[in-house]
């Protein structure tokens, strides 16, 4: 009988850290956005300032999601809104104030000037629930669901 040695392969699999570091903002209290009423379409005619980020398209769908920051209130698509992944998803802000958008997640921020729009395009790839926010007002827009 012969004894024959067992080799451990110690084996590193790098287990897989998805850094889903959904970091939030420098402030701690993200207040809801308003009771999220049907709103009515907002029309907004205002100059488009669209400062949209190159995305290279993974499909040919895209969302588009609309929403107006006024007298503190945000209509339109607010809450919680699903886009398929690989969409390509264009987030289009009006606001009565200068502000900054920010997405988290995708981390994608974008200057809205008072009166103006701001346009957030860019290629839904990361599965998930995000928040939308404006960071002068220090409030959510929407939660973009993705997936
Ligand atoms: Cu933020």
């Amino acid at each position: 009988m012969t004894s024959r040695p067992t080799t451990f392969v110690a084996r590193l699999c790098a287990s897989a850290l998805l850094l889903a570091l959904v970091a939030g903002c420098a402030s701690g209290t993200h207040a809801h956005g308003a009771a999220a009423a049907t709103a009515p379409p907002a029309t907004t005619t205002a100059a488009a300032a669209t400062t949209a980020a190159p995305a290279s398209p993974v499909q040919d769908t895209t969302e588009r999601i609309t929403v107006a920051w006024a007298g503190g209130q945000a209509t339109g698509d607010t809450g919680k809104v699903a886009v398929p992944l690989g969409a390509t998803v264009e987030i289009v802000v009006t606001s009565d104030k200068a502000d900054e958008l920010h997405l988290h997640g995708y981390d994608l921020s974008a200057r809205v000037p008072a009166g103006g729009t701001a346009t957030l395009r860019f290629a839904a790839t990361i599965a998930g629930v995000f928040e939308l926010e404006l960071h002068g007002a220090d409030r959510e827009l929407l939660r973009l669901q993705v997936g």
